[in-house]
């Protein structure tokens, strides 16, 4: 029996370590070096190449290295009737927190201009931006942590998911009926959705016409909820003021993207909160002793709603 690590873009050798430091844990194998094929129980899997995993008959649980599943479920020959299984852990949560708070912070008190002030020895003081409503498209395990930490801070804070929520002090929008009225009163709009069919885009001309003028769009899902052109033109027209991305369509970011030059735009690539080897480890050995005993599994995703 044998774990295989199926990781592009990120370098399997720590958590194969971290794997191996556990108590029983099988053989680790790592891609393209799977060995007998019939061995393999288990596939950690990110952003894996397309069809691969239906090469191995014996396969009984395909876990995400990361939280977000969309590149399991596009591979179009994933193999059927094998559970799927993501992390969710309260690190990931609580980082995603501190980068949205800082992302929030460093708009409101403009940080970055004051860098740009000093570089250029300019003494010019202005006012702290006043607007402290904050909107969260996805209210999941990270949405839902980084909400309550924003209230903490002071920030007034309401939520939009699938299904309505009761969180203390965070106003719960739900549905597409909601959407817009979710976004309608903020000064920064986050999006923490999966990306899903139903979620692709969402961050679009349409519902930037119904945002505040001049709202701040921090997007820390995926580079598809983001209609790109859309956000230029909004940012043009002072529709949105700026924005903060740290994720994107294509990663890394080709060199000749406008993004990387738009003066009201600050980049950050892909780390607003990342997996934690020795946790996901961890739980994925959980998992896997769970699906050998018939048992049920951790973090299991619903392919039907697609996260
Ligand atoms: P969850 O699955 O816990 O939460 C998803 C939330 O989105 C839920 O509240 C869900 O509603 C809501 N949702 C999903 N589809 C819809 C829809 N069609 N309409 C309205 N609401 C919807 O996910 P996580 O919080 O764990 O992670 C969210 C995403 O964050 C990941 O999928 C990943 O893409 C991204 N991420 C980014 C990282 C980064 O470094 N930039 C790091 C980690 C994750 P309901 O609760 O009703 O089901
Ligand atoms: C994730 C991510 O989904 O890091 O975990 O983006």
């Amino acid at each position: 029996m044998a774990i295989l690590l199926l990781l592009n873009q990120v370098d399997p050798t720590l958590l194969e370590k971290h794997l191996k430091a556990l108590p029983d844990c099988p053989q680790v194998r790592i891609w393209p070096n799977a060995g007998e094929k019939n061995d393999i129980k288990c596939a950690i899997v990110w952003k894996h190449d397309e069809g691969v995993l239906n090469d191995f008959p014996n396969l009984k649980l395909i876990a995400s290295y990361g939280a977000g599943v969309e590149n399991i479920l596009s591979d179009p020959a994933l193999p059927e009737n094998v559970p799927i299984t993501r992390f969710v852990d309260d690190t990931l949560s609580s980082q995603m927190a501190e980068y949205v708070l800082a992302a929030i912070l460093n708009h409101r008190l403009h940080i970055t201009h004051y860098r740009e002030l000093q570089a250029a020895t300019v003494w010019n003081s202005g006012e702290f931006l006043k607007g402290k409503n904050v909107t969260i498209l996805g209210m999941g395990e990270l949405g839902a942590v980084t909400g309550k930490s924003l209230v903490q801070n002071g920030y007034i804070v309401s939520g939009w998911s699938r299904s309505q929520k009761q969180i203390e002090s965070i106003k719960s929008y739900y549905g597409d009926d909601q959407l817009r009225l979710s976004v309608s009163d903020a000064d920064y709009i986050v999006c923490l959705l999966p990306l899903t069919p139903a979620t692709t885009g969402i961050l679009n001309k349409e519902l930037f016409s119904h945002a505040k003028k001049g709202a701040h769009v921090i997007n820390v899902g995926r580079g598809d909820h983001l209609n790109e052109e859309d956000l230029l033109d909004a940012l043009y027209n002072q529709q949105i003021s700026s924005a903060t991305l740290d994720v994107y369509s294509t990663e890394p970011l080709p060199s000749d993207h406008p993004f990387w030059k738009h003066p009201k735009i600050h980049m950050t690539p892909h780390i607003a909160s990342a997996t934690d080897k020795e946790q996901v480890a961890r739980q994925i050995l959980e998992n896997y002793n769970r699906v050998l005993n018939d048992m049920p599994l951790n973090n299991q995703v619903d392919p039907e709603k697609a996260y």
